[in-house]
């Protein structure tokens, strides 16, 4: 028998952030494959659409026009899942039937006022314009709501419904499932190891582990998690112990536009497509959960590409994995060295195109 190799050899990966594990297959690489592998033609987007609500100057569904915005432009989701107001209401008593009101509320964010531009194509003070809107959200929305979901999905494939760069902001007056598990997942560790989960953890991959590693500057780490389970699912993370946006210096920001521009046209160069993805910030919880001790909580990013084997083959999360757990048959060090040994110059950008 071979001794064991984890770029050979099926194994189980334990996500200590989640409290779940992911099955690798690596042997399964080597099977044959006969699908599409071509790159599909990009719709061209027209820098200024007069139909597009989120361009300047446009009408929204409400009514309201959105107004001629030079940097970022934040309003009210017309079709919000959250509401501010509602009837109050909690019943626990029966275990099987249990239920309690939601209060919450939901922004749209565009990033830019041309709807032909994504991240990586921005200029980095374009980008930590951005980042500096975020903060600003973070920190509003955070005074009245528990929960501040800052999140992007990019792409028609991701379900999102308008090519203009935006990303939405969802703030609940309840814990998510996600946040929760992690809270409950980082405050043990920090009770164990006295020290957060997220920060024991980059040092180890930047010291000793560095096969995951894919950029890093000054502030910020982006890599490929131990456990992750798209195929190029990745996090960024600062390197000093940083509980939530708020807690970000100047320099961080400006250090986050700049590897943010860096990775996303990485991932654009990957199958020379503008990447889909779901991306978001998880930090220390808000609201009336500002006030506990959210010392075990570290800022960091998530990315959440479906794409597996070129523009047009994406990876499906069904059959084992939902009735089971997830799988994955690229391991995280070989989506790593992809991503690693790829350009950080935007293919749109080396031929020409603007
Ligand atoms: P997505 O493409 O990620 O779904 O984001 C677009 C959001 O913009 C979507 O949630 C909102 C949609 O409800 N929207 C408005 O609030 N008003 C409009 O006039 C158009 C789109």
């Amino acid at each position: 028998m071979a001794s064991f190799d984890t770029q050979e050899h099926q194994h189980i990966r334990y996500n200590p952030l989640k409290a779940d594990w992911v099955l690798v297959s690596p042997h399964r690489m080597k099977r044959p494959w006969k699908g599409q592998v071509e790159k599909p033609e990009e719709n061209s987007i027209p820098r200024f659409d007069p139909n597009n609500p989120l361009c300047p100057g446009v009408t929204r569904s409400n009514g309201q026009i959105t107004p001629n915005y030079e940097s970022t432009y934040v309003f009210t989701n017309d079709f919000p899942a959250l509401l501010e107001e509602g009837p109050d209401y909690e019943s626990h008593d029966n275990p099987l039937f249990r239920c309690a009101s939601a209060k919450g509320t939901c922004k749209v964010m565009c990033f830019h006022p041309h709807s032909d531009l994504t991240l990586p194509l921005m200029t980095p003070s374009e980008i930590r314009a951005v980042i500096d809107m975020w903060v600003e959200i973070y920190a509003d929305l955070g005074k009245k709501y528990d929960w501040v979901q800052i999140f992007e999905n990019r792409g028609a494939v991701m379900g999102c419904s308008n090519p203009h760069p935006h990303c939405q902001v969802w703030a609940s007056s309840f814990m998510p499932n996600e946040p929760a598990i992690k809270d409950r997942t980082q405050r043990e560790y920090y009770q164990k190891h006295k020290v957060p989960m997220l920060v024991d953890y980059v040092k180890q991959e930047i010291s000793k582990r560095t096969e995951r590693v894919l950029l890093e500057n000054e502030s910020w780490v982006w890599l490929v998690p131990y456990w992750a389970v798209w195929p190029y699912e990745t996090m960024l993370l600062p390197k000093r112990h940083v509980p939530s946006l708020t807690d970000l210096t100047d320099a961080e920001k400006t250090a986050l536009a700049d590897i943010m521009k860096k990775l996303l046209t990485k991932y654009d160069n990957l199958f020379e497509v503008s990447f889909p993805y779901s991306m978001g910030w998880h930090g220390a919880p808000t609201g009336s959960k500002a006030s506990q001790d959210n010392n075990h909580w570290q800022l960091h990013a998530l990315y959440f590409p479906p794409l597996l084997r070129s523009a047009t083959v994406k990876k499906f999360m069904v059959g084992y994995e939902m009735l089971a757990q997830a799988q994955r048959d690229l391991t995280a060090e070989q989506a790593a060295q992809k991503l690693r040994d790829l350009p950080d110059f935007h293919y749109k950008l080396q031929s020409g195109e603007k």
